[in-house]
């Protein structure tokens, strides 16, 4: 009984030691620019950029399927959303580089971001009236004004791309500052598709360097 639950424990280890080994060469393209980040959730960190086009060899999957495992070139092991990819047939070489966006004249350190801890990317709310929970990664906040290394408050963009990020973020209806260092918003948004996008501003409002922000993440209310 005993021997035959070890060959059966052998025969499974073989099997899934054969699926990585057959995995590793497939070749994946990235449909868009894409971020390559530590865990298979867009709240984290970020580890690298694949442009689009570039080819990346693929070696697993996780969150369901949801997300690809990538080998970056440096070794590290890094996770890709899986409709940023589609397989590919032909050779390729991985590229990945850090992001290289320049913001202001405040420095922030390189593993720092910004997450939306609510709502979640896709998240339907019926009549849009909601709390958005604001998380910060790697600083700390404080209130505008104040200057102290490694620090910053936050701004909430709503339907809008990012501003310059070497400026003062502006502010109106689409661009709400959070001058006392809050970490909720209570926000009230009509029917239709909106974003929302974090984005960390030093004591004159300006972003870091490297900006400090979240995903952009889309929700729906109906
Ligand atoms: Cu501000």
């Amino acid at each position: 009984m005993k021997r035959c639950r070890l060959a059966v424990a052998i025969a499974s280890l073989i099997l899934s030691t054969a699926s990585i080994a057959e995995d590793q060469y497939k070749t994946y393209r990235a449909v868009h620019n894409s971020n390559v980040r530590a865990a298979p959730t867009t709240n984290s960190q970020k580890i690298g950029y694949l442009k689009e086009g570039s080819p990346v060899r693929v070696i697993g999957s996780a969150a369901g399927g949801n997300w690809h495992q990538v080998r970056l070139t440096s070794g590290q092991m890094g996770f890709v959303f899986g409709k940023l990819l589609e397989a590919t047939n032909g050779e390729g070489t991985l590229e990945a580089s850090e992001p290289s966006l320049k913001g202001g004249p405040t420095e922030a350190p390189e593993d720092a971001f910004a997450y939306i801890v609510w709502p979640n990317d896709g998240e339907i709310i019926p009549g849009g009236d909601f709390v958005v929970l604001f998380g910060l990664h790697g600083m700390g906040t404080a209130p505008a004004g104040v200057d102290k290394p490694f620090t910053g408050h936050h701004h909430l963009l709503i339907d809008t791309d990012l501003p310059p990020l070497d400026q003062p973020i502006p502010a109106d209806d689409n661009h709400v500052h959070f001058g006392r260092g809050q970490t909720e918003y209570h926000l009230t948004l009509p029917r239709g598709e909106h974003t929302l996008q974090l984005l960390l501003g030093d004591a004159n409002h300006i972003p870091h360097t490297p900006p400090v922000m979240s995903e952009r993440i889309t929700i729906m209310v109906p």
